[in-house]
């Protein structure tokens, strides 16, 4: 072997399967294809094909792969493997066991391991460094490659639960490569999103089959994926992604940029929330859309200035809500998610994990119980959709907002009678294998709004689903120059200092609706956030 095991690079690793080649190409051809633009690391995997011809189809791979110095990799087929003497092998979970696969090969061979529970990654730390070199983590989004799966989607958040597992059980040898419905669409966020709860890890690469074997042109397929790859920023919207804390002067920048672009603002949103939002959103001089036609997000997501609050009280059907989020990250427009009774039911928790593992989110908002639940901090299940933390403490309320804001890689909002800001974007960059270097979501930067106790905001419907209203507001507004925190947080001041300027001017619930909609139009429209009432403390 050409290889020590320490120098593998695992960033590109093209999985084969010759059953979906092209026309006009062959296995040799997308492979090599693959290597001239890229490809790091390639693994034979022929699931329905005789002995003999998998042996000769894996003696030309090695060809090419010795000619671009490249290592080889054989599926499930130790044999073949030792046979050939290729460069190692990938079992998966009903394969031969990891240590009779390991005594076979001997010390120097790259054994890979198909994972998807944090359990397993018990058992790799288990046996030590001398087995497992690398694992594949998935099925991370659904994929139709992969025939009579047993593994359901685990999303990057499941990823994140594997490297986790890593960590606890300090199996620091062990490198990863996602798998599983990775494309240019997705890859990103992946990268951004996978990282270790301590910081210390990320993946150390992507394996896939389809992107490249079944590219009509797999050269240019590659070199989309290596530039995804060697990219070290995801601009997921487009503004400034640098987490600067906000001063009144950001603030007040924010405010004159959506007064300048008129953002349009689609709602998809609860029919309670509805026309509540829709009057928020014109108070703010910006343009509500109630749209939930799917046939119609792509063509609002390419308006100028578009910005999508996708509320899921709403009962859309869920591939106009996945159709909406892919229109939306397709053209780096803002999405602002608000995770409705996040677990108040079994049904709702399905509907909203799903849903964010399908996109990238500039903004994640809920009250204390979505975001507790959200970042695992609460055990027990919401009742109803109302807000019901009773007296969590402002440091567990910050530390989850943070959690949510790092594992997400996005401005997330708790709101109550404090509202925490915490910003996870780490200006879009990231990095292979090392993750964000030891930063964790303590070290993010987090702000406490405070007004004192605004009890009335409780007795109208939606008052928490048109914050989301502002906030998408106040995203989508912004130009390239304007910052996505100032942004969140500007909206929370400005909504906070409004429901208080309109509590003290109304009689009774009743007149606080109407006061609550002036309020947000005189404070918009006047722009002084140094007059406000609500104040901004960092954290
Ligand atoms: N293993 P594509 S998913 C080979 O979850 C394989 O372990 C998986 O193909 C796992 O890149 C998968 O075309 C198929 O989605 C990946
Ligand atoms: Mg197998």
């Amino acid at each position: 072997m050409v290889f020590t095991k320490e120098e593998v690079d695992y960033s590109l690793y093209l999985v084969t399967d010759s059953t979906m080649l092209p026309p006009g190409t062959t296995l040799c051809s997308q492979v090599e294809a693959g290597l001239k633009n890229g490809v790091t690391l390639v693994q034979i995997r022929e699931k329905d094909i005789e002995t003999k011809n998998f042996v000769a189809e894996a003696l030309e791979v090695q060809k090419i792969c010795k000619k671009y110095n490249v290592p080889l990799i054989i599926n499930d087929r130790i044999d073949v493997a030792m046979a050939m003497d290729a460069d190692g092998v990938h079992v998966g979970q009903d394969d031969m066991p990891i240590p009779m696969v390991r005594k076979l090969l001997g010390p120097s061979k790259i054994l890979g391991w198909s994972v998807g529970k944090p359990s397993e990654v018990e058992t790799l730390a288990k046996w030590g460094p001398d087995m497992v070199d690398y694992i594949g983590v998935g099925t991370l989004f659904p994929t139709s490659t992969k025939k009579n799966p047993k593994k359901s989607p685990m999303g990057p958040q499941g990823a994140i639960a594997i490297l986790d597992a890593l960590e606890e059980f300090k199996a620091t040898w062990c490198r990863t490569v996602g798998i599983g419905g990775l494309h240019p669409d997705n890859i990103q966020r992946v990268l951004c999103q996978c990282v270790a709860s301590n910081g210390k890890r990320s993946l150390d690469g992507i394996s896939l089959v389809s992107d490249i074997m079944a590219a009509p042109d797999a050269c240019a397929a590659t070199k989309r994926l290596r530039g995804l790859l060697d990219a070290t920023r995801y601009q997921f919207v487009e503004c400034e992604l640098n987490n600067t804390f906000p001063t009144t002067t950001s603030i007040q920048n924010v405010i004159s940029q959506v007064s300048n672009n008129r953002p349009l603002v689609q709602h998809i949103t609860n029919k309670v929330h509805q026309n509540f939002g829709a009057n928020v959103t014109l108070a703010l001089g910006s343009s509500p859309i109630m749209s939930e036609i799917e046939s119609e997000v792509s063509e609002l997501a390419r308006i100028p200035n578009a910005s999508l609050l996708l509320n899921t009280g709403s009962v859309a059907p869920i591939e106009m809500l996945k159709a909406a989020i892919n229109a939306y990250n397709e053209v780096n427009r803002p999405i602002t998610f608000d995770p409705v009774g996040y677990s108040a039911t079994e049904t709702r928790l399905c509907l909203n994990n799903t849903l964010l593992t399908y996109g990238q989110f500039a903004c994640i908002k809920g009250n204390c119980s979505e975001i507790l639940s959200l970042a695992k901090l609460n055990n027990h299940k919401m009742k109803g959709v109302d807000s019901s933390s009773g007296k969590t403490n402002i440091d567990t309320l910050v530390r989850a907002t943070q959690i949510v804001a790092f594992q997400y890689r996005t401005v997330a909002v708790c709101t109550g009678e404090f509202d925490c800001v915490a910003d996870g974007t780490f200006g879009g960059e990231y990095k292979l294998s090392s993750g964000t270097e030891g930063i964790t979501a303590e070290d993010l930067p987090c702000v406490i709004i405070e007004d004192g106790p605004i009890p009335i905001m409780g007795d109208i419907t939606a008052s928490g689903c048109s914050l989301g209203s502002t906030i998408a507001s106040f995203i989508g507004g912004l130009d390239s120059t304007g910052k996505l925190f100032d942004a969140v947080v500007g909206a929370v001041l400005l909504y906070k200092s409004a429901g208080k300027l309109a509590s003290t001017r109304c009689q009774g619930s009743g007149s606080f609706h109407v006061e609550l909609i002036d309020a947000l139009y005189q404070l918009f429209h006047e722009n002084k956030p140094e007059k406000w009432s609500a104040s901004l403390k960092k954290f």
